[in-house]
């Protein structure tokens, strides 16, 4: 049975993660390692936690020792439209948590996962189906960290033989955490309003299309990379994974097919849609599909009729 540390347990991903985590592994086999409020509902009944800065590599360690823990989930980071407002702490943390949890795995010997993401992209990549292998050469902080993040997760791979291992997250769509200051939030937030009956602004174009995905595609994505016969993977850090491609228009008209009245506005915030824009508008990921099998269960419409009945049930 694996052990398995979370770094950042209570973020968008990280909340949902240690839940379906758990319920694999079990309860005592997953500590969540927290820093920042808020905390889920039960958290600190429900399993082993833990606090820990992800810039301090001793508290790293000492939990990876105390626990025997053989995987690590490095999940710290600031998103690309907060980072470009703060580039010192967007480095720090986006690099630092990862160097760190690298210098511990190879000392204990654990795998890691760090998410990677569109955001590893930028201006001069092939904007449609953009392929596993190409230009990566992103112009925000964020985007760097991530290139930084999976050019050294292969270093450490091949020098040392730590098992690292990595998926492009696209923007991730979900109805428990709140994600924090990505450029993909809008698709989240038009959620909250339609169900709240309240007009929604929109800080990005019509026609900024961008991969986006499910949060139960998006934990799939990790555990079954993290579980894949690493015999079969050719690239380690980091796969293209998608599940959809829209804009805001279109994301729109889904929602309205279950309430109809839902009323947006665009208001540009310039930031938000200069990422954007230098972001791709479909990944290609073959790649993934054929080294471990990966495939998501939730398109457009099957994501909006579950976002709904979630959010109904929580607002
Ligand atoms: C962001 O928008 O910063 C993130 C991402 C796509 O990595 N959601």
């Amino acid at each position: 049975m694996k052990k398995i540390l979370i770094v950042g347990s209570t973020g968008q991903i990280g909340s949902e993660l240690n839940i379906r985590l758990r319920s694999i592994y079990g309860e005592n086999n997953v500590v969540c390692g927290y820093y920042t409020p808020p905390f889920p509902p039960g958290f600190f009944e429900s399993g082993p936690t833990a606090e820990i800065n992800a810039l301090n590599v001793e508290q790293i360690a000492q939990v990876v020792k105390e626990y025997n823990i053989d995987t690590i989930y490095n999940l710290a980071a600031i998103l690309s439209a907060t980072a470009e407002k703060n580039p010192k702490l967007g480095w720090d943390v986006g690099v630092g948590s990862l160097m760190n949890c690298l210098d511990v795995a190879r000392e204990y010997k654990c795998a890691v996962f760090t998410p990677s993401s569109i955001g590893a992209f930028g201006l001069s990549t092939p904007k449609d189906k953009t392929p596993q292998d190409t230009v990566q050469r992103p112009n925000t902080v964020y985007g760097i960290t991530k290139v930084l993040g999976e050019l050294v997760s292969d270093y450490y791979a091949e020098r040392y033989g730590v098992d690292t291992r990595s998926v492009r997250y696209p923007g991730i769509i979900s109805n428990m955490t709140l994600p924090g200051g990505g450029t993909t939030d809008y698709a989240v937030e038009i959620f909250y309003k339609a169900v709240k009956g309240e007009k929604f602004i929109c800080p990005l174009k019509p026609g900024t299309f961008m991969d986006m995905m499910y949060m139960p595609d998006a934990l799939d994505a990790a555990i079954n990379i993290m579980e894949a016969d690493s015999s079969r993977l050719i690239h380690r850090n980091s796969f293209n994974v998608t599940a959809m491609s829209f804009d805001p228009e279109m994301l729109a008209a889904s929602i309205r097919n279950y309430i109809p009245e839902l009323e947006m506005e665009y208001e540009i915030d310039p930031l938000k849609q200069s990422i954007a824009d230098s972001w791709p508008n479909s990944l290609d990921d073959s790649c993934a599909r054929s080294e471990w099998g990966w495939s998501p269960g939730y398109d457009l419409d099957k994501m909006t009729q579950d976002m709904i009945r979630a959010l109904k049930q929580k607002l």
